[in-house]
């Protein structure tokens, strides 16, 4: 089929052995590319496995946009079986290495095993080389980019782990490019894991399409469609960080550990006080509307800011200075720590701190504090080993009902919205395949201009067709949403797009059926590979249902349980789920997945 590179590169670290396979068609048709791909393979090959041993896989996955000459197409999925939730884990990362990986010939990169010592890959077209790594371990992400790029050369797609990767801390996340970041259910760590520091890509050879020249002009088309649309100058201002201001004015920051969803101190943090402090913008390949902020810290070192991590490591930690929170940014990029997760984890240790559940003192928003706590947190020592698996195992250590305000969903720390007055997003938190991410529906937006504090099956409704395109759709054509979801570009290009790339006219119809194939295949896996598997899973933190916010106009705001396992019901339904949410042998067979159905059912 037309439109991909058409070859699978497996490298297995642990005997050296490097093979490249043929792709079949019906995985492409079926499975279709990113998150499809990753998570056949997963189901295939990756069975019962301790995340962090030799037996897991690291999969880097396009899709048949990827990478190609349209807006914002330079992404790639990272999944494995994930070392901080033990179900699915995926990420969605910007980075030249998908532009790469497809000109080199291939769609997908497998590793496996464990290298003896410290590696790195190279691949350069048909020549892949295991290369020795040993004066790269140790180095931040930023230096290790820098010595690569020198031995490399500039153009060259780099993916890589920080320190914190090294030391397998389960919220790990892999970088690139100095400043993207993917894969936040541990994928840094499982690379770590096979002592693989980075792997470098140069590819030279042309992706073969169906009608290049049509791809050309829509692609043209679109990147001036974008440049041209009202929203675009505000975003190309503010990008994700418009976010903030918004957030605070509807309750839903994350203040304080998801306590309060309003911060005293917001206008210090919003959108307009970045622009006030920007000093550069970064962003991935091939997009037209980069959306990283980059700001001088308060370290005089540039850093990039988006709206989660100073949602994370701001109001949720008590900080209220941009440049301050712009350092912590930066420290985890350079470890190699997914920003999302650090943040929760240091707002979960301050508030253990004020209940007097740990004997160190660490009050809402001490800057020095969580300075230590990044090192330590990458490092796995002292308060940093407590939280280096993630909240929720930090808190069955810790006990005393501190559960209830490990704020996660799965093992996977929640993203930035304070979910106490909005049941539609707590639920996309609680149905999320890889854990609490608001990639897959971020229906705060539509809930908040509609029905907000609806628990209605029209919103469950809402919530699945977001599920499909976003989850879906974006993960495995793979390719950037932010020009859908934040200027409205036109939806409509990319059945053409499609067509342009591989020949075949597809409809919305058939982009819903492979997305639903994708999340069922990753709801078995999760039942598979996670002991006693089931709805007790899909649930928002207790906090949400039990400690109402005391400040901002939601005062007095709390999730209603009842209603909340009412939504969930409608969901299961909806999706062809039984009362536990376990896909049903009915609806695994009409997605064609016959042969799961044996395995999960019988
Ligand atoms: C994503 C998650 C996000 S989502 C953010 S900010 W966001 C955090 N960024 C981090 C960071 O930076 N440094 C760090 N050390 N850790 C970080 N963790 C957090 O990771 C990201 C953009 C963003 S910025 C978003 S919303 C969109 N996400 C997309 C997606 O998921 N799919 C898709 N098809 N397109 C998307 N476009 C946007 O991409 P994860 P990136 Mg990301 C500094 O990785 O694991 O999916 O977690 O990859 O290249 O940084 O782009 O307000
Ligand atoms: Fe990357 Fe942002 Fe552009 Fe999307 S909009 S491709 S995340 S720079």
């Amino acid at each position: 089929m037309k439109g991909y590179a058409g070859k699978l590169l497996r490298v297995n670290l642990s005997e050296g052995k490097v093979s490249k396979e043929d792709i079949s068609d019906s995985m492409k048709i079926d499975f279709w590319g990113g998150r499809g791909f990753a998570v056949k393979l997963l189901w295939d090959e990756v069975k019962n496995v301790d995340p962090l041993s030799e037996y897991n896989k690291l999969i880097f996955s396009t899709g048949p946009l990827s990478g190609q000459a349209l807006p914002s197409s330079g992404k790639m999925v990272v999944a494995s079986k994930s070392p901080l939730t033990g179900g699915y884990g995926d990420g969605n990362i910007g980075t030249m290495a998908s532009v790469h990986l497809r000109k080199a010939g291939y769609d997908i990169l497998v590793v496996e095993g464990k290298s003896k010592k410290a590696c790195y890959l190279f691949i350069e077209d048909g020549q892949v080389k295991i290369i020795d790594a040993l004066e790269l371990w140790g180095k931040n992400t930023f230096e290790c980019q820098d010595l690569l790029e020198k031995r490399h050369g500039r153009n060259s797609g780099i993916l890589l782990i920080g320190s914190a990767g090294e030391n397998q801390i389960r919220i790990s996340t892999v970088m690139s490019q100095r400043g993207r970041a993917g894969g936040r259910p541990g994928m840094g760590a499982v690379m770590g894991s096979k002592n693989l520091k980075a792997v470098v890509i140069k590819g030279t050879q042309n992706i073969s399409n169906y009608d290049d020249a049509r791809l050309k002009e829509l692609g043209k088309k679109g990147y001036e469609e974008i440049k041209g649309k009202e929203s675009y100058e505000f975003w190309m201002k503010q990008g994700t960080m418009q976010a903030f201001e918004w957030c605070n004015e509807n309750s839903c920051l994350p203040t304080y550990n998801f306590r309060e969803g309003v911060f005293e101190f917001s206008k210090e943090m919003d959108g307009y006080a970045l622009e006030k402090l920007h000093v550069a913008r970064k962003g991935c390949p091939m997009c037209n509307m980069q959306c990283g902020h980059v700001i001088k810290d308060s370290a005089d070192q540039q850093a990039e800011l988006d709206y989660e991590n100073v949602g994370m490591l701001g109001p949720n930690i008590g900080l209220r200075s941009l440049p301050q929170v712009a350092l912590l940014n930066r420290m985890a990029d350079e470890w190699g720590l997914d920003t999302i997760s650090l943040g929760s984890s240091i707002g979960f240790l301050m508030e253990a701190s004020e209940r007097g559940l740990i004997s160190e003192k660490i009050g809402w928003g001490d800057f020095e504090a969580a300075q230590r706590l990044v090192v330590d947190i990458g490092r796995g020592e002292g308060l940093g080993k407590l939280v280096s698996r993630g909240t929720q195992k930090a808190s069955e250590i810790l006990g005393k009902g501190s559960q209830g305000w490990a704020m996660h969903v799965k093992g996977l720390e929640i993203s930035a919205y304070n979910c106490h007055a909005c049941p539609g997003m707590a639920l996309s938190f609680g149905t999320s395949p890889i854990g609490a991410s608001h990639k897959d529906a971020w229906i705060i937006a539509w809930e908040i201009s509609t029905d907000r504090f609806s628990y209605s099956e029209e919103k469950v409704k809402k919530l699945i067709e977001f599920q499909r395109i976003r989850g879906g759709f974006f993960e495995s054509a793979t390719v950037c949403r932010l020009p859908w979801v934040e200027v409205s570009f036109g939806i409509h290009w990319y059945p053409e797009y499609l067509e342009a790339v591989t020949g075949n006219r597809m409809g919305w119809e058939d982009f819903y059926k492979i997305g639903d194939r994708i999340y069922n295949l990753i709801r078995a896996y999760w039942n598979r590979e996670v002991p006693q598997f089931g709805r007790m899973w899909d649930y928002p933190p207790d906090r949400w249902f039990e400690d109402p916010l005391s400040q901002g106009k939601m005062k007095g705001a709390k999730l209603d349980r009842g209603k909340y396992d009412q939504m969930l019901s409608w969901y299961y339904d909806l999706r062809g789920w039984d009362k536990n949410g376990i896909p049903t042998q009915e609806t695994l067979n009409h997605l064609g997945l016959n042969e799961v159905s044996k395995e999960i059912i019988g």
